[in-house]
């Protein structure tokens, strides 16, 4: 939008007078912070209703993106960046004796996510809308984010995180479009005047689902979509006669979304849980159909209009929502209702984790959801019995729903879809042959892969402007919408001058990380080490602990020769661990102690540091990132889908450190293997392994002098402090067969590292890696990777065309 600094200047006094009824010099920065959002939302304001007017007029088809989780982190710079003010709002606050940098830290960064699966949702629908896709996100407003993480003595702490205390200035309460969703009850079908079965539901619970609409802003294109997140409500009551049980009533009903993740150890856990997927799900349907009758079509025009995605199994309940209202409420017959459901309907996959795979137990749902469990079994039914006919007994047993008395949602999502995606070749591979194998055979066209993408809006031109400019100046800005084009810094590889730019980019950002750490963790930390980086949800299969352990056989070697020659580290780590996962928060516990242990030993001349950012979210990555040298993916091959934090670090330049897993393989053959270091076991060697079943952990603790050493301090008292949580984590390790693989992989991450330490001395050749990473990292953004899933997934147009 074209915006004058003076323009800009009245409107933000103009507002911050008649919304707070003062002017600049008395308003702190609260203040300052919610006139700017309400400033942005008027400026995009015209353009939203533009937007939803377009597509209303052209009966575009439009996509529903159903997910638990839109993790977003801070929206008012990005707000900024896309409606193309961000360099006049800055220098125009800065006038008015405003610094945006300490607005932006006025905004909480909203944790509606949990990792990966979240913040992919968050990128997808900022590329949705900049790449003028007609495509809204749909969720729940959670009222608690995941829990904020402490670290008292080493051990995380969870605490709630209240993102919404103050207000969150970019919704709006629409309670027009408010709509009714039951559970609990008895129903059963009746046969109306007409002919029609209609179900009859007594003793229902009704919950009123409300939604809140934000603004999703596409980049400098005036289109704005809409996230729209629900909120659970107790319907009005005419009559309280019972003030007490209505108060009761009014909490359970809004603790549907009150919390991210319910405590899922326990029963109430686990069934607030499956009410939270229907409320959403129920809900957005709700909302879709309604405004498709808007369109006067017949209901079985639905997927030309419509495309409803479900994001990983938690909205799998959109297959017989979907159903129940098509037969329910607009009496089509099961065929056509069923047709047109899957028509709408398509998947992704995000984890071969057997954990994560939801099943719900047939109690719970049949009693929560009674029309919908009869959908499904219905569903179930037909499908065993069609199926039956051409596949062996053994597979239809294996893909079944309803089976050992529980409901299997991926199994529910993959029949009820025409397709089905993994999120990197690998994944969708293993899912062909491994996992989903079964249903391949069941269905082979389904299946598909879209390899994960990040934007490039957030996580370079937001997080780092050194680096964004230097891009800029050296190849102009194509590459902001094109990021593709960010292979023409190809042709600067044996530039020095280049090279050293991107050098001094680097330093500077690993400066500022470090006086953020000195801050907030009273730690000093050198620039010029190797800021060695691993970000991501606390997993035994990412392998923080292999990282870990070669921490420990590194401080060792400065303990026996304080003149080692290593090039000094600061690994960093950013990690929150589920609460209920004991293993990950043993391993929380050691990581701090370790670090306590090495950052205090003065013998070491400050050649080893650790650094363990508390509550590691959006907003720390953005630090983080940027200062990266080196990126860890260091999982057992096949066990992480995609990655998307391997993504965002080869943008920023770091050198990535890997197994051949989940994007990382795309990352080495876009990068080309003399730009990426690669190490360990493969993915069919681990299935070998499973096959064979000859792997014996404990022969390499028996057999590797530099192992055992670092195991043995695990439970010999050398690292203080961690008895119980050393023991446990030796005996998974050497008792127990190391799941992951981490004392078979440990050799060779230790000669990896080696080589990253012989790598780091020839600056000019480091930053050429980097330059050749951050010239390859385009492909991974996630502008085409929403293309793709519009033109082959959605079948919707890329191009909205509202300029
Ligand atoms: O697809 C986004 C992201 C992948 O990049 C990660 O590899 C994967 O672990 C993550 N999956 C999940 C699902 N876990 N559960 N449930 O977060 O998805």
């Amino acid at each position: 939008m074209d915006l004058s600094k003076r323009k800009f200047k009245d409107d933000f006094k103009k507002m911050l007078t008649e919304v707070y009824s003062m002017d600049i010099t008395e308003s702190e920065l609260t203040e300052q912070f919610f006139t700017l959002g309400n400033l942005i939302r008027s400026y995009s304001s015209k353009n939203w209703s533009r937007t939803n007017q377009h597509y209303s007029e052209k009966k575009e088809k439009q996509v529903y993106y159903f997910s638990m989780e839109f993790l977003l982190g801070r929206m008012l710079k990005s707000n900024l960046l896309n409606l193309g003010i961000l360099d006049t709002v800055r220098s125009a606050l800065q006038d008015l004796g405003i610094d945006l940098e300490e607005l932006v830290q006025i905004e909480p960064d909203p944790g509606l996510g949990n990792g990966g699966l979240g913040r992919l949702a968050a990128c997808f629908i900022d590329s949705m809308a900049t790449s003028e896709i007609p495509a809204h996100g749909n969720g729940i407003r959670f009222k608690y984010g995941l829990f904020k993480q402490k670290f008292v003595n080493g051990y995380q702490v969870e605490l709630p995180e209240n993102w919404l205390q103050n207000g969150n200035v970019w919704e709006t309460r629409k309670m027009h479009a408010a709509v009714t969703v039951r559970f609990y009850g008895k129903v059963w079908l009746q046969q109306t005047d007409k002919g029609f079965l209609t179900p009859h539901y007594e003793g229902a619970q009704e919950v009123l689902a409300v939604p809140y609409d934000s603004a999703v802003i596409g980049y400098k294109n005036n289109v704005v979509n809409t996230l729209r997140l629900w909120s659970a409500e107790l319907p009005p009551q005419d009559d309280i006669s019972d003030y007490w049980a209505y108060i009761h009533q009014r909490n359970q009903i809004e603790s549907i979304s009150e919390v991210l993740y319910p405590d899922d150890s326990t029963y109430e856990g686990r069934l607030l849980r499956l009410k939270q997927e229907y409320f959403f799900v129920s809900a957005g349907i709700q909302s879709i159909i309604r405004h498709f009758k808007k369109m006067h079509l017949h209901m079985n025009h639905l997927a030309e209009k419509v495309a409803i995605h479900i994001n990983d199994t938690h909205p799998a309940l959109c297959v017989p929502e979907l159903m129940r209202i098509l037969l329910d409420e607009e009496h089509m017959d099961w065929e056509h209702a069923w047709n047109v459901t899957v028509n709408v309907m398509s998947y992704t996959n995000h984890t071969i984790m057997s954990e994560a795979l939801e099943k719900w137990p047939i109690d719970m749902i049949s009693s929560l959801l009674p029309r919908i469990y009869q959908v499904i079994c219905e569903i179930d039914r037909r499908y065993t019995m069609k199926m039956g006919t051409l596949f062996e007994p053994a597979i239809i047993d294996r893909t079944q729903i309803i089976e050992g008395g529980h409901v299997k949602m991926a199994h529910l999502a993959i029949i009820g879809s025409h397709s089905i995606n993994g999120v990197a070749q690998l994944h969708t591979t293993i899912l062909k042959e491994k996992v989903l194998h079964d249903f391949f055979l069941v269905y082979p066209s389904k299946f598909n892969n879209k390899t994960n993408g990040i934007t490039q809006r957030r996580w370079l031109m937001l997080a780092n402007e050194p680096l964004r400019d230097l891009i800029n100046r050296k190849i102009g800005n194509e590459w902001e919408t094109m990021p593709t084009e960010l292979k023409m810094l190809k042709a600067f590889r044996d530039d020095n001058e280049t090279l050293l730019e991107l050098a001094r980019i680097k330093h500077l950002n690993k400066e500022r990380f470090a006086d953020y750490v000195q801050e907030t963790m009273g730690l000093a930390i050198n620039p010029d080490a190797i800021f060695d980086v691993q970000i991501k949800r606390l997993h035994a299969y990412k392998r923080q602990l292999m990282n870990l352990l070669h921490i420990l056989s590194l401080y060792f070697k400065l303990k026996d020769n304080p003149a080692a020659d290593i090039q000094p580290r600061v690994f960093i780590f950013g990690a929150k661990a589920a609460p209920s996962y004991t293993y990950a928060k043993q391993i929380i516990k050691l990581i701090n102690t370790v670090a306590e242990l090495i950052n205090n030993d003065s013998s070491i001349e400050n050649k080893l540091k650790i650094v363990f950012v508390e509550n590691y979210g959006v907003s720390l990555a953005e630090k983080i990132i940027p200062a990266a040298d080196v990126s860890e993916q260091i999982s057992l091959a096949s066990k992480e889908a995609s990655g998307t934090s391997n993504m965002k670090l080869m943008l920023n330049g770091a050198i990535t450190l890997a197994t051949l897993d989940g994007a990382n393989v795309e990352i080495k053959e876009h990068v080309g293997s003399e730009n990426i270091v690669i190490f360990g076991l493969r993915e069919e060697e681990v299935y070998q392994y499973y096959h064979d079943g000859s792997y014996h952990s404990r022969s390499y603790y028996e057999n590797n002098p530099v192992l055992h050493r670092v195991l043995d301090a695990l439970i010999d008292g050398t690292i203080p402090g961690v008895v119980a949580e050393g023991h446990s984590i030796f005996d998974s390790l050497v008792q127990y067969g190391d799941e992951y693989f981490v004392l078979r992989d440990f050799d060779a991450y230790v000669a990896a590292q080696e080589r990253i330490d012989s790598l780091y001395r020839d600056m000019l050749k480091w930053q050429r890696m980097a330059l050749i990473n951050i010239a390859g990292a385009g492909i991974f953004s996630s502008d085409y990777t929403v293309q793709q899933y519009a033109n082959q997934i959605w079948d919707v147009s890329s191009n909205a065309h509202l300029k």
